[in-house]
């Protein structure tokens, strides 16, 4: 199933039909390491659980479905989709990096792959001259978030993607924005890749990461890796997953509603001396947001008066728990610099340390705005 149903649908329904077997409605968790074959190599499709799953098969197919893709495959974290597509590349492969990325990619890129002879540059994707100006001939891929994490900026896909030459690949992290606000492959992306522990799964109780591609040639060189590195998830999580997507469309919703609500009201604090979200008109490329998505997100941050502001306030609220992560119900609140951007503390793409982030939950728009009353106060 895929392009005539819309998203609401394919959410719910998309590499999901009710189990032949049985007519369960729900995709079974097929909780098994091995399948019984009747002769050597003569099976049922699945021959072992790393190399295939059923559950995982479904979330494959899910991610594929609702990301405009042809092809999905599942891992055991983010960092672990991440981790695979990069090991397409050879030493010397070079590869650019937007500028303000989580920081556990920019520790996977710099600390981790720069020792098998990657070569990493990071640069300001708002600025197309400067794209063009860090390509070289061995060029082969650009990794992107947009909107980024911790600074919400915005890469434009389509302009990137049109500019670049026909052997560099263009992969997307949509884990701030998700499917339900825009779909990179539409834009011109050959791959596009989320931690669903975020908003995918919606639900803060399982770790994941999914990729999506249309290309076959790419699919199965990613397949291959897929099995011969090993990082897949179990089915228990591959089933948690897919039953957040189900209300992915409907959390969206809410989650930019609050968010706007709460960036306006952030804006208009005094203690408070920029806040830093895609539905602002304040906000540098609000025209492309509003051009590329389909609604601003749940995610905002905003830079304090110094880092000992910013302390005090993630450690005042009641509601907002203070925590890494995003994307879940719930509404989370952290120090990047000192928490999920750590690991970029002294690099060159460090983030300030009077930022706080919000992860804007489901909840109540006005106990949220009391809650982040209280804290600044
Ligand atoms: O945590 P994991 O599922 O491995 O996903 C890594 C990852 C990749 N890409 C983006 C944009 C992310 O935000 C993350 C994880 N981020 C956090 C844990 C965080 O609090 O920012």
């Amino acid at each position: 199933m895929s392009q005539p149903y819309r998203l609401e649908t394919l959410v719910i329904h998309a590499g999901q039909e009710p189990d032949p077997a049985t007519g369960a409605i729900m995709t079974p968790i097929y909780q098994t390491s091995t399948y019984v074959q009747s002769s050597p190599g003569v099976h049922k499709g699945y021959d072992y659980s790393r190399s295939d799953n059923p559950t995982r098969k479904a979330l494959e197919d899910c991610i594929a479905g609702i990301e405009a893709g042809n092809y999905g495959l599942a891992f055991g974290s983010g960092l672990a989709a991440i981790d695979c597509v990069l090991r397409l590349f050879k030493p010397g492969d070079h590869i650019i990096v937007g500028n303000d990325v989580y920081g556990g990619t920019y520790r996977l890129f710099e600390r981790v792959l720069a020792k098998f002879g990657l070569k990493f540059t990071w640069v300001d994707l708002t600025d197309l001259a400067a794209v063009q100006a860090a390509l070289t001939p061995e060029t082969r891929l650009i990794w992107l978030e947009t909107p980024t994490n911790p600074l919400l900026s915005l890469a434009d896909m389509r302009a990137i993607a049109e500019n670049k030459a026909g052997n560099i690949l263009i992969a997307v992290d949509n884990t701030f924005a998700s499917p339900a606000l825009q779909q990179p492959l539409t834009f011109g992306a050959d791959i596009v890749m989320h931690s669903s522990t975020k908003y995918l799964g919606g639900h803060s109780d399982a770790v994941g990461g999914l990729l999506a591609m249309k290309d076959e040639a790419l699919f199965k060189e990613l397949k291959f890796l897929q099995n011969a590195v090993g990082a897949v998830p179990g089915p228990m999580d591959c089933f948690l997953v897919l039953r957040g997507i189900k209300t992915l469309t409907l959390r969206m919703e809410r989650h930019c509603y609050n968010a706007l609500e709460i960036a306006r009201f952030l804006e208009d604090h005094g203690a408070v001396r920029k806040v830093l979200y895609p539905g602002l008109e304040s906000h540098p490329q609000h025209e492309l947001a509003q051009r590329q998505m389909k609604g601003y997100g749940g995610m905002i941050s905003f830079i304090m008066e110094s880092p000992q502001a910013a302390q005090r306030m993630v450690s005042r609220t009641k509601l907002f728990a203070l925590a890494e992560s995003l994307g879940g119900v719930e509404s989370l609140i952290e120090h990047p610099y000192s928490m999920t951007h750590a690991s970029t503390a002294t690099s060159p793409i460090a983030v300030p340390d009077a930022l706080v982030r919000l992860s804007v939950g489901i909840e109540h728009v006005d106990d949220l705005m009391a809650d982040l009353q209280q804290a600044l106060s």
